[in-house]
């Protein structure tokens, strides 16, 4: 019986064997098992053959081998708005002990860029491919509408278009996302269809931290998803720790899937600790895929996640809890100007810039501090409390998520990547009636004595922004440096020896497109799979500079090209060429030296015309490398986020405004009735 089984089992291997006939897998074992020998010796032989073919065998057709067990976990944490210096690693007011602790053992990137706005920043951070190659050109909210639909602009990932989760779930990772997605909200944009085994995932700019709530008239409501289908937020949420809790969640189940049936780790002590029992096993998380009976055996065995952890700290509205508000009381009395040299002054001694390059322009509308009365600064101050308290909360939560990694045995063997999607947030929401309406309609408000709690519409307005920007220029949606210039800290296994190096740091320039290629370098993933079809990463891996082989990996003289709506920007070397769009930018072009002059203070246009005509040659190229459209005449982006919010209220409203219409004209024609009646008695 054994034998035949045997005997079955090496023809099923010829037949799962590419090579079948013309090249049998283990061709010599089955000719000794064919020939039948009824030599007692040779049957022993040839079952002790088999048996050690069986055991490669399945070594050989597992798709995770026993090396392979012990590649690390990838966590890849992304935070909205966050400015150079709102790091505390980077000289930022905010208490970060837990990314203090990963950019202390790792390595921090001082001269890291992203784009100057969400989507196309996270469509390049999960692709490694240019912003529009992916189809996320730009965000809904400010797409003009000669943009719509085009090539690269469709804001869903176009076709061969793969996610860092599609290609690590081929590589047999699980792969997890919790928080802000913003890559499109039909059944085959969300983060299931693109490479995810669990999703939770908003897909809007942002939403509200307390409640399932709109945070602006663009959005109906908060759209939340789980797996593909609409959530429902929990009553107590708090989107920094709803955001960990649900990871945790995901990661937890990927870890008990395992328990039991394989051992977790050879190489390291059996686990002493349970995952947290007080995590509910909710049955709707339970894995979707049902295994088959052959696979179960390898899929039981440790299997390494990608956690996409998508924070929506700090973006609008900034919210907190009021006991950690009150941690940063006083700490900005002295105002948006003192802050602005505070943090330069900061970037000065962390040597992210040269002492004696120029503070960076605060944007001439900013307000005298000293001109504002006592309740205007109080008001103000608070803002900015609640925003670092906001940056405090994630961070404990991260260290709620270092410490559940550290229970699991996991923590020693997980690479982290933490980075931002852009420079600070400038919007007041108070600034247009409208808005005021929609806001006072919508239940919230804006007072000194709730700020930051449930109902209140946090925010920092654009001249903590210039502030919080500096030693940049602007902030969020233009292409200055304040708007586009991240913190970036990469922590892991091999990554820094701290006993060598302590806390490396790195002043070569990366852009937001080289962390993919870096994960995948980093993991020996390939970057092409050969698949014609696939759109080919265009970022570069950072890992040359992280091993200490390579002091940059952009050469001086290569051209480095950004886009989002207008605002664009080319680097070459110290060089960079920057052109910002109204309301903040006036089209025009200026060249930069960025090794004297990181706040893009002093315009060498005149003074150095070959370089400023030799890089806008550069971004010619770019625009036509990767198809960038020509942005419209007079386009305003504040405008357009305007203009794009009523089309899209009376396309999701125009039943109620049609029945509106009828019931005005109707109103209309009895009052017009009355007068002619009126007037010819
Ligand atoms: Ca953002």
């Amino acid at each position: 019986m054994i034998w035949h089984l045997l005997c079955q089992y090496n023809q099923q291997l010829l037949i799962l064997t590419k090579s079948g006939a013309k090249r049998p897998y283990f061709w010599g074992i089955q000719t000794m098992v064919t020939q039948r020998t009824h030599n007692t010796e040779s049957i022993y032989c040839s079952l002790l053959a088999v048996f050690v073919t069986l055991l490669v065998t399945l070594c050989a057709f597992s798709p995770i081998s026993s090396a392979e067990d012990q590649r690390p976990n990838i966590v890849l944490i992304v935070v909205d708005d966050a400015g150079l210096t709102d790091f505390a690693p980077y000289g930022g007011e905010a208490r970060m002990p837990a990314i203090q602790a990963l950019a202390d053992r790792g390595a921090k990137f001082t001269r890291h860029h992203s784009s100057p706005l969400c989507a196309p920043s996270r469509a390049m951070l999960l692709t490694g491919i240019d912003n529009h190659r992916t189809g996320i050109a730009t965000i809904p909210e400010i797409i003009p509408a000669e943009h719509k639909n085009k090539p690269g602009y469709s804001l869903s990932l176009e076709p061969g278009v793969l996610t860092l989760a599609d290609r690590l779930k081929a590589a047999g990772y699980q792969t997890y996302i919790s928080g802000k997605w913003h890559l499109g909200s039909r059944p085959e944009d969300l983060p299931n269809a693109h490479g995810f085994d669990r999703s939770f995932a908003l897909d809007a700019s942002g939403a509200d931290n307390w409640e399932q709530k709109s945070y602006m008239g663009f959005y109906d409501s908060a759209p939340w998803f789980e797996d593909g289908k609409p959530a429902k937020l929990p009553d107590d949420f708090y989107s920094s720790e709803f955001i960990i809790d649900r990871m945790i969640d995901y990661v937890d189940q990927g870890l008990q899937s395992e328990e039991g049936l394989q051992p977790v780790k050879s190489l390291q002590p059996v686990k002493s600790l349970q995952p947290v029992k007080s995590l509910q096993q909710n049955k709707s998380l339970q894995p979707e895929e049902s295994l088959q009976p052959e696979e179960s055996l390898q899929q039981k065995k440790r299997q390494p996640f990608f956690s996409y952890i998508a924070f929506q700290a700090i973006h609008i509205p900034v919210q907190a809890p009021r006991e950690i508000t009150d941690l940063y009381n006083g700490v900005y009395d002295q105002g948006w100007h003192a802050l602005h040299k505070q943090r330069w002054q900061r970037a000065v001694q962390l040597g992210l810039i040269a002492s004696e390059s120029a503070p960076a322009y605060m944007p001439e509308t900013t307000r005298n501090w000293e001109s504002l009365d006592n309740n205007e600064k109080q008001l103000y101050a608070r803002s900015m409390a609640v925003q670092a308290a906001m940056l405090d909360a994630m961070d404990r939560h991260i260290g709620r998520f270092v410490d559940y990694l550290k229970q699991q045995d996991e923590l020693d063997n997980t690479l982290f990547v933490v980075t931002s999607d852009n420079g600070p947030e400038p919007s007041d929401p108070y600034q247009w009636l409208s808005s005021r309406i929609w806001m006072a309609t919508h239940g919230y408000h804006h007072n000194i004595e709730t700020l930051g709690e449930k109902g209140s519409m946090g925010f920092i307005g654009p001249e903590w922004a210039s502030a919080t920007a500096s030693p940049g220029g602007l902030f969020k949606f233009y292409a200055s440096e304040g708007g586009i210039r991240v913190p970036l800290i990469i922590a892991g296994p091999n990554i820094a020896d701290p006993s060598a190096r302590q806390q490396s740091i790195i002043s070569a320039f990366s852009m937001v497109t080289d962390i993919a290629p870096t994960i995948l370098d980093y993991l020996d993933i390939p970057e092409s799979n050969d698949n014609p079809a696939e759109v080919a990463i265009n970022g570069r891996s950072l890992m040359p500079l992280l091993a200490g082989s390579k002091h940059a990996i952009y050469a001086d003289d290569e051209p480095i090209g950004m886009e989002v709506s207008g605002n664009s920007a080319l680097f070459k070397g110290d060089y960079k060429i920057t052109r910002n769009t109204p309301p903040q930018g006036d089209n025009i072009w200026r060249l930069f030296n960025l090794a004297k002059d990181p706040g893009e203070t002093l315009d060498l246009r005149e003074k150095e015309p070959r370089k400023f005509a030799e890089l806008m040659l550069d971004y010619q190229a770019y625009e036509k490398e990767f198809a960038v459209l020509p942005i419209p005449k007079n386009f305003d982006h504040m405008e357009q986020i305007y203009a794009n919010t009523v089309r899209k209220m009376v396309a999701s409203n125009w039943t109620i405004l049609l029945l509106a219409s009828f019931i005005l004209i109707g109103l209309m024609a009895v009052f017009i009735n009355i007068l002619y009646r009126k007037k010819t008695t």
